[in-house]
């Protein structure tokens, strides 16, 4: 396939609710959305970096530039075999995960509409399979709705975050994730137990502590986690292997794992015993599926990030956790919850099992709203190949 024109759109879209993490607030949400055309089709794929480098060191302009002048003529007018194959053309970019990602998937995306099947099941095909043969057959079917949570962001008072709680058990999610930081951690964990004993509850530090801090995660204990999402440094896999040396819940990596070394890394020496996948974190589509089988080969469980992904992003979540190792719900809550008015149609929403629906549609099965793209946007690029 041959990919004939590639544009970027840099668009903003206000957050329903702002979103606190140990290392900001966020209150609208700018992304870079890739379209890439071929054919008479168009693939789509989100960037998931921020305006700030705080979660990442990628930003929207690192990302805006590292496309323009690196990724996209590496695929522009190039006879393109599969979507892995552009993967392949990336390998010699260090770095910026997240722009090669934007750009990969909307070639996922392209690929599955001009072969008229869902993403989910390109994805798929293509799992590398697990090396053990116990596992051969029984396990590689996908499924056709994906169990989901909900994350949950620091709030000003205890009761305010109660409150949330409180809204999103009753709107259906099964499964809660509470961001921490130092002061925001065992007392508040500790209520959220104590009124929902059996809620199925995790917390995420993004990398706020330090193993000197153990003693403090070691408190948490007792409050039956699912697992502690990143609590140390982003780039201290070592750590966090003493850190669950020292405690029996689950350690979760997300900003560690950039890469599927990375995740083989942290798994020879025991620095977690689940993995978060983020496709935009871990370089994209491809890179994502290495993981899951290599975590698959470990024996260790993973689960879907999020990045408040407007529904192209979701949509590319949603297919992934579809894969037989995503075994825990995904930080991929229903349309409502991120933005009034999304770019993409149809919104995604919750079942009362607390899924959310893999769409049968051909590719992400969702379809970009142009007249919503462009009230929304602040700059496009267009390049078409000569
Ligand atoms: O660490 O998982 C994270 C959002 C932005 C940056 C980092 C994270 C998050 C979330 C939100 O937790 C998950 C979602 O998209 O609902
Ligand atoms: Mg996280």
């Amino acid at each position: 396939m041959k990919v004939e024109e590639i544009t970027l759109h840099h668009i903003d879209l206000p957050l329903v609710h702002p979103f606190e993490t140990s290392f900001g607030r966020e209150i609208t949400r700018p992304c870079i959305l890739v379209a890439a055309r071929a054919g008479g089709c168009t693939g789509w794929g989100e960037c998931t970096a921020m305006a700030e480098p705080w979660y990442s060191y990628e930003t929207i302009e690192t990302a805006w530039h590292v496309l323009r002048d690196f990724l996209v003529p590496l695929v522009l007018g190039e006879e393109i075999a599969s979507p892995s194959d552009v993967a392949y053309r990336f390998r010699r970019i260090r770095g910026h995960p997240m722009a090669r990602a934007a750009l990969e998937n909307a070639v996922w995306d392209l690929f599955a509409r001009a072969e008229g099947v869902p993403l989910a099941d390109l994805l798929a095909d293509h799992l590398p399979q697990a090396g053990s043969s116990s596992m051969a057959g029984k396990e590689r079917r996908r499924r056709d709705r994906v169990p989901v949570g909900v994350s949950l962001g620091i709030e000003p008072s205890l009761d305010a975050l109660l409150d949330k709680v409180a809204q999103r058990v009753g709107e259906g999610y099964g499964r809660v994730k509470l961001k921490i930081k130092p002061g925001w951690d065992v007392s508040v964990v500790g209520a959220v137990r104590e009124r929902w004993p059996n809620l199925p509850l995790q917390v995420d530090a993004n990398a706020a502590y330090t193993l000197d801090d153990a003693p403090v995660l070691r408190e948490l204990e007792p409050f039956d986690l699912l697992l502690i999402e990143q609590p140390l440094h982003h780039d201290d896999i070592v750590h966090h292997a003493k850190l669950q040396a020292q405690c029996h819940t689950p350690i979760c990596l997300d900003e560690s794992i950039q890469s599927s070394s990375h995740a083989r890394w942290a798994l020879e020496i025991d620095a977690c015993r689940v993995v978060n996948i983020k496709v935009g974190r871990v370089g994209g589509l491809t890179a994502a599926l290495e993981i899951h089988t290599i975590c698959q080969e470990w024996g260790v469980p993973v689960w879907c990030g999020g990045m408040l992904e407007t529904n192209v992003g979701r949509a590319a979540n949603v297919a992934l956790a579809s894969l037989p190792n995503f075994k825990l719900p995904g930080d991929i809550s229903a349309s409502e919850r991120y933005y009034h008015e999304d770019i993409a149609e149809p919104d995604f929403v919750l079942n009362d099992d607390s899924t959310l629906r893999v769409p049968s549609e051909p590719g992400l099965g969702v379809r970009v709203d142009r007249k919503r793209l462009d009230a929304v946007r602040l700059r496009h690029l267009v390049r078409q190949a000569d």
